[in-house]
């Protein structure tokens, strides 16, 4: 494929088929999250996950704004603006509303302090460059490709369920509203990908814009693959 292939390229279902095929390579599927999923981590492990984490948490408002600044479509901005305020609630839902500070409270069911998230002492250089690479490239790529970039969340509600059931059953340490994160999730995430699966097919119909589709996909992949390996490398 050359950067500039014009020729068109596979239909939207092939198209959906070829960015599904992705979930061999999602997190999910990576060791530290096997063992999570199996109920072997240890508390500090879980709490050294859940610090990590909110850098990539926190990241995600940032990363949408940047989409909305580069998109000119008034529609897909309409839709595209609640995953911030998933995020960071609103003024009139009030201080504790919005997915931070529900992962907040995540950590201090895990027995973290607010400030010790908020401070990122426990953030690891590996976790900091892939959260600030997926930024990088929703600032920087074709608009089109940073939804494109989203699609993981294809993946993510078959996860959030198993990683439920696993954190109810194994880790009964942590007090369960803390996981109301995740539940929250289970309805966003389905919504989410709808709207970025619809974007892509939408706008994605040569091979050069299927491929870069496919590979922003891959790029994603590979973020939060590397956040995983500098979380287990630090705390396994
Ligand atoms: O909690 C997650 C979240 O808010 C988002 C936003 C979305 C995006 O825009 O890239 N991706 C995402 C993800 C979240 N949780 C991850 C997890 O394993 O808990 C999964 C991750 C994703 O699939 O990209």
């Amino acid at each position: 494929m050359t950067a500039t292939d014009h020729r068109t390229g596979t239909s939207p279902e092939e198209l959906v088929a070829r960015l599904r095929a992705h979930a061999r390579s999602y997190h999910s599927l990576h060791p530290f999250h096997l063992r999570m999923n199996q109920g072997t981590l240890t508390p500090d492990q879980i709490r050294g996950w859940v610090a990590n984490r909110f850098a990539y948490q926190e990241a995600i408002p940032l990363k949408d704004a940047a989409i909305l600044a580069n998109c000119p479509d008034v529609a897909v901005r309409r839709r595209w603006i609640r995953r911030i305020t998933d995020h960071d609630g609103t003024a009139a839902d009030g201080p504790q509303s919005g997915g931070i500070e529900a992962w907040l409270r995540l950590g201090q069911a895990c027995g973290l302090s607010r400030e010790e998230i908020l401070d990122r002492r426990h953030v690891q250089p590996g976790v900091r460059f892939a959260v600030d690479a997926y930024v990088t490239f929703a600032r920087t790529r074709p608009w089109v490709e940073a939804v494109a970039s989203s699609l993981t969340e294809l993946f993510a509600p078959d996860l959030m369920a198993e990683r439920l059931a696993a954190f109810e059953r194994y880790y009964t340490w942590i007090d369960g509203d803390g996981l109301q994160y995740f539940r929250n999730r289970l309805v966003q995430a389905p919504r989410d990908s709808e709207h970025a699966l619809e974007v892509v097919t939408a706008h994605c119909h040569t091979i050069a814009e299927q491929d870069a589709a496919e590979a922003a996909l891959s790029f994603k992949c590979d973020v939060l693959w590397a956040m995983m390996d500098a979380i287990d490398h630090a705390y396994t």
